[in-house]
């Protein structure tokens, strides 16, 4: 029996729905009764992308992030950590859409011309969802039909899991592939960032895990931090329900504070999504206002700190530091960078693999997305150049400490992807050093009052867009109508995409006040069907 009959024979156990699946912004994504085929046949496509790639181990989070817990989800993860190639993308459609697996599975092994006798290996996690737990053994009789060797990890974050798989395809240079690992080697860099900075006090920190996995390693990083942070964890799961009035996206989306937290005025309050991936910052003013630390603040903190700390290490980078961002970032975050740090801004279309590949193009590249989805990537020549600085130079001097503090934040950051435990840490080690509260850190500059929307409409791919997102192309007309509207508001700015994770359009608006964004939101909502 061939593996291809093979898979064909085990595939009976995995009857499709009739659903037409599709590989979206993060993977597959929608309500859980639908996905059993799904991870039956991502098992499979894993091992055959795992065998195109000369055997390096390929990822599979189960997961749907900041989504409600009846839905789940599943993404591979190639072999530095970063999210499937786009070519394989395709692949993964038409897999999950095949009525005769076997003959896309002989397409792709034709394609990619894959030897059977590359050892094939496959890591997987899942986050706190119930419905996982099946999806992983799904996922396993599909690594096993091809002869592949799986290893599950059980419950991770989406990042631990990046992680993983880049630390056990760069044979521990980056890490060591155990979750044990994982919070030594990040929990380390912050130790270092603490005692190279001296100042002292405990930050309390009041955490919304999101009803999810999150909250539940952070409990566990926590118990590595020697006493340096004080951690008071909401929203664990012991109560609430996964998402549910909590977590990151529900902060960013409806700007207020979750349910299940006693907040004071002036409390340093942190949200993690449903996945972990996600971070957020916000606290309560003495009045009570609610004010938001987003993502598109969070990078401009780090590049700020970067830039600093470069300036003073005296070294010079070829292709420089610079922040990306998408059509959600603030119009204010966006003209700080640009004015005030002095640091080139780039905008893509949304979704991490649009982002992260802009970021590579710059020696530092720090990118997040206005929602808390972010991180700093760093070539081989900054820490090569760093290194360098510390080796030659005085150890009592500050230009020997800043390339050590760059050295540091490199290892605390998480290069695969956004992860919200080594953010939180990298935006605790910079407070730290500045000594700020979160009203100092809002005072930076401020964000122009923005809304989002969400609008239903029967077939949300009619409408099709260019410029990073940020103009529409079809229907026609579209765009004159919410050019009309724009121009009736001050510093307004607005547009509209299909999601790529949901049935819905987006609608984005941000202006002058409050209620003009508001009204704007709505107004070319009404535009949109
Ligand atoms: P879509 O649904 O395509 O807007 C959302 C987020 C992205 C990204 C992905 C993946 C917004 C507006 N969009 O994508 O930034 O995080 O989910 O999770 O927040
Ligand atoms: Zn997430």
């Amino acid at each position: 029996e061939s593996p291809l009959q093979r898979a064909a024979e085990v595939s009976k156990e995995h009857p499709k729905p009739d659903i037409t699946f599709s590989y979206g912004t993060a993977g597959f994504r929608m309500r859980a009764d639908h996905l059993d085929s799904v991870m039956y046949r991502m098992g499979l496509l894993a091992v055959l992308r795992s065998k195109a790639k000369e055997g390096k181990v390929i990822g599979v989070v189960v997961t749907a992030s900041h989504n409600p817990v009846h839905d789940n989800g599943v993404k591979l993860v190639d072999p530095l950590g970063e999210m499937l190639q786009p070519s394989w993308e395709k692949h993964a459609s038409e897999l999950a859409n095949a009525e005769d697996i076997v003959e896309v599975l002989r397409g792709v092994v034709e394609e990619h011309s894959i030897d059977w006798n590359v050892p094939a290996k496959v890591f997987i996690a899942r986050d706190t969802r119930p419905s996982g737990v099946e999806f992983v053994k799904a996922l396993l009789d599909g690594v096993q039909a091809l002869g592949g060797s799986g290893r599950d990890y059980g419950v991770l974050s989406t990042p631990q899991l990046h992680y993983m798989v880049r630390c056990q395809n760069t044979e521990g240079e980056y890490g060591e592939a155990t979750e044990e690992g994982y919070y030594n080697k990040i929990s380390n860099a912050f130790l270092d960032l603490r005692s190279l900075c001296g100042n002292t006090g405990v930050p309390v920190i009041k955490l919304d895990g999101a009803n999810g996995v999150g909250a539940l390693k952070v409990k566990m990083l926590a118990k590595q931090l020697k006493g340096t942070l004080s951690l008071v964890i909401c929203n664990d799961g012991s109560s609430g329900k996964l998402n549910e009035k909590c977590g990151a996206d529900y902060v960013k989306l409806y700007q207020c504070a979750p349910d299940g937290m006693d907040i004071n005025p002036g409390d340093r309050c942190v949200t993690f999504d449903g996945d972990a991936d996600r971070v957020l910052y916000f606290y309560y003013d003495k009045d009570h206002k609610f004010h938001l630390l987003d993502g598109d603040r969070i990078a401009t903190l780090v590049v700020g700190y970067l830039k600093e700390k470069l300036d003073k290490t005296g070294v010079v980078l070829d292709r420089g530091l610079g922040i990306v961002q998408t059509a959600y970032a603030n119009g204010n975050s966006t003209s700080y960078a640009e004015s005030t740090l002095g640091v080139p801004v780039a905008c893509t279309k949304t979704g991490v693999k649009h982002v992260h590949h802009k970021a590579e193009e710059f020696d530092i590249g720090v990118y997040f997305e206005a929602n808390g989805h972010g991180t700093a990537l760093f070539t081989n020549d900054v820490v090569r150049k760093m290194k360098a600085v510390v080796q030659d130079t005085d150890t009592s001097t500050e230009r020997s400490k800043a390339a050590k503090q760059v050295l540091s934040l490199i290892g605390l950051v998480n290069q695969t992807v956004g992860d919200a435990m080594s953010d939180m840490l990298v935006v605790e080690s910079i407070l730290h050093e500045k000594g700020w509260s979160l009203e100092d850190w809002a005072a930076v500059y401020t964000d122009l009052p923005n809304r989002q929307r969400k609008v239903a409409i029967k077939n949300r791919n009619v409408i099709e867009t260019t410029d990073a997102e940020r103009k529409v192309t079809a229907p026609q007309g579209l765009q004159d109508e919410i050019d009309k509207l724009v121009s009736g508001y001050k510093n307004a700015r607005s547009f509209v995409r299909p999601s790529g994770t949901e049935d819905i359009v987006r609608v984005y608006a941000e202006a002058d006040t409050r209620e003009a964004a508001d009204s704007l939101a709505l107004a070319v909502s009404q535009k949109v069907y």
